[in-house]
């Protein structure tokens, strides 16, 4: 193996290098702090012909490129390995809005740019780009386009995959896909985006993308719902979607542990109900006419759904404040279980009428497995999108115990999910994280066509090597 001289790439692009520790370590660990790796060194190229630069380099002297947006993701696929042979490759420079189109409603921006500034400059120009997430404010939208990202308005209006009409891509031989259409229809060939999308970096680097844009709601309200099981859950969600259908756009779900661990890990966190419940919905209206009631439209729902028994309580937000603190409920879970130490994540998605005997059986096994553990368990119920999450006992703590059941409860939990015709990673990618598991229950056939595509599109295998693909 000969060394690499990485300051040779310094005069190739326009943009940062990093080599000191300091400056290098943020981008070596992830959010979880689960996985921590090393580099070479960390590139922030300034512009798509930059990241082209850098990426040849790479080529020309075969070292492993690991891209990396915000830094966010859950599934370890933009950290590096331990064996400091590749580039960090940041995309987080690349930030320019290129342009905004209020007619066809649609934006172009690069890969860099925040989710939540995206949201802001459709705002501005009057409209909604309808990705949110909890990261948002620190999350890329060329990371959002990579992992094919969810969130909590899929419901309504679809994942990453589903708002992106194009995409400008650096492939791993260092040249540049234009592949920008701002077209709803595009039936040319073979779709290379839909190919990119979701492929986490194993196949080019995504450097900007053409978004779909749409009106602003009106009005909006959320309620949070006291209910007694996930049957009831799913029974208000039926009855909500049949009653709303698209002014429903989001509908959630968590366990009463996630308050218990709200309420003890993030200050500010209250219940807004008078009593706890073993379980809570939360859901959103939008109304695109002015005039429209979105509180009055929730509350015949929950009217209905208290009759029924399928909710017991529920608070509907009457002022902008309410409804973000109904919110803020939901999206400081995951914060609240990282401040509880390491966690057993299970990101999964099931037919929606499966998930009540999913949770009620899964719960029953690791029970019986694993006395005491806190089900962490939430997720976007109307998407049939489950983060069945576990976290140590709160007493005794053994943590190294608890890391240590990961394969077995891993075993458990995705058995009974592929059982039931579901996925185990729903919104947060395979990356590192689940790379073993994808291999466990993919078919030969689909394992051979997976490997085909990445030969074709990365022979040398630079492109965030081991991650995602098994
Ligand atoms: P990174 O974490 O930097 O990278 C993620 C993956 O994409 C890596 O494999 C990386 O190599 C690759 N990548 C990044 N940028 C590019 C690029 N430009 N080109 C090619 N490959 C690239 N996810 C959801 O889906 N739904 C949620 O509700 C959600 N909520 C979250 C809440 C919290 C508090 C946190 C911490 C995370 C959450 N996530 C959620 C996960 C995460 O935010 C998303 O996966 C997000 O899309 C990652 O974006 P990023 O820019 O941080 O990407
Ligand atoms: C969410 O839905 C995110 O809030 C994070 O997807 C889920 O913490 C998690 O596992
Ligand atoms: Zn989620």
């Amino acid at each position: 193996v000969t060394e690499v001289d990485v300051e040779s790439l310094r005069p190739l692009f326009a943009g940062r290098l990093h080599t000191d520790a300091a400056d290098t370590a943020p981008s070596l660990t992830d959010w979880r702090r689960k996985w921590t790796g090393a580099a070479l060194a960390v590139a922030e190229p300034d512009t798509t012909a930059d990241v082209a630069a850098v990426v040849r380099w790479c080529r020309d002297h075969s070292v492993p490129i690991v891209p990396q947006g915000g830094n966010t993701g859950l599934s370890g696929g933009a950290t590096p390995d331990s064996s400091g042979t590749a580039l960090v490759l940041s995309l987080r420079r690349l930030q320019r809005v290129r342009r905004i189109d209020t007619v066809g409603n649609t934006i172009e921006v690069e890969a860099g740019v925040t989710l939540e500034r995206l949201q802001e400059v459709a705002r501005e120009a009057g409209r909604l780009f309808p990705l949110s997430l909890a990261a948002e404010g620190s999350c890329t939208i060329g990371g959002n386009l990579a992992t094919n990202a969810g969130g909590v308005e899929v419901l309504r209006y679809g994942n990453a995959r589903d708002l992106c009409l194009g995409i400008e891509v650096v492939t791993a031989d260092g040249e540049i896909w234009d592949g920008l259409r701002h077209l709803r229809k595009d039936n040319s060939g073979y779709d290379l985006r839909d190919l990119f999308i979701g492929s986490e970096g194993t196949l080019g680097i995504i450097t900007a993308g053409v978004l779909r844009l749409f009106p602003l709601p009106a009005e909006q309200a959320a309620a949070f719902v006291a209910v007694p099981s996930p049957a009831a859950a799913v029974a208000l969600l039926e009855l909500a979607q049949s009653r709303l259908d698209a002014s429903l756009t989001a509908f959630e779900l968590m366990s009463d542990v996630c308050v218990r661990l709200l309420v003890k890990r993030v200050e500010a966190a209250r219940l807004p109900l008078r009593e706890r419940s073993p379980w809570y919905v939360l859901l959103e209206v939008s109304e695109m006419q002015p005039g429209a009631r979105a509180a009055e439209a929730i509350e015949r729902v929950l009217q209905t759904a208290i009759e029924a028994g399928v909710a017991t309580d529920a608070t509907i937000s009457d002022s902008e404040a309410r409804y973000d603190a109904i919110w803020a409920i939901r999206e400081e879970v995951t914060e609240a279980q990282a401040r509880e130490g390491p966690s057993i994540k299970h990101d999964i998605s099931l037919p929606i009428s499966e998930i009540a005997d999913f949770v009620r059986e899964t719960d029953a096994a690791v029970d019986a497995a694993c006395p005491g553990l806190q089900k962490v368990t939430f997720g976007h119920l109307g998407d049939g999108n489950l983060h069945y999450n576990l976290s140590p006992p709160p007493v005794p703590r053994d943590v190294d115990a608890f890391v240590a059941l990961e394969p077995r409860l891993n075993r458990i939990v995705h058995d009974a999910v592929m059982a039931r015709g579901g996925s185990i990673s729903a919104e947060h990618g395979l990356g590192a994280l689940r790379r073993d598991e994808a291999a466990r229950y993919k078919s030969t056939v689909e394992l051979a066509l997976l490997r085909a595509v990445k030969d074709a599109l990365d022979p040398q295998h630079l492109l965030n090597p081991s991650k995602a693909l098994p």
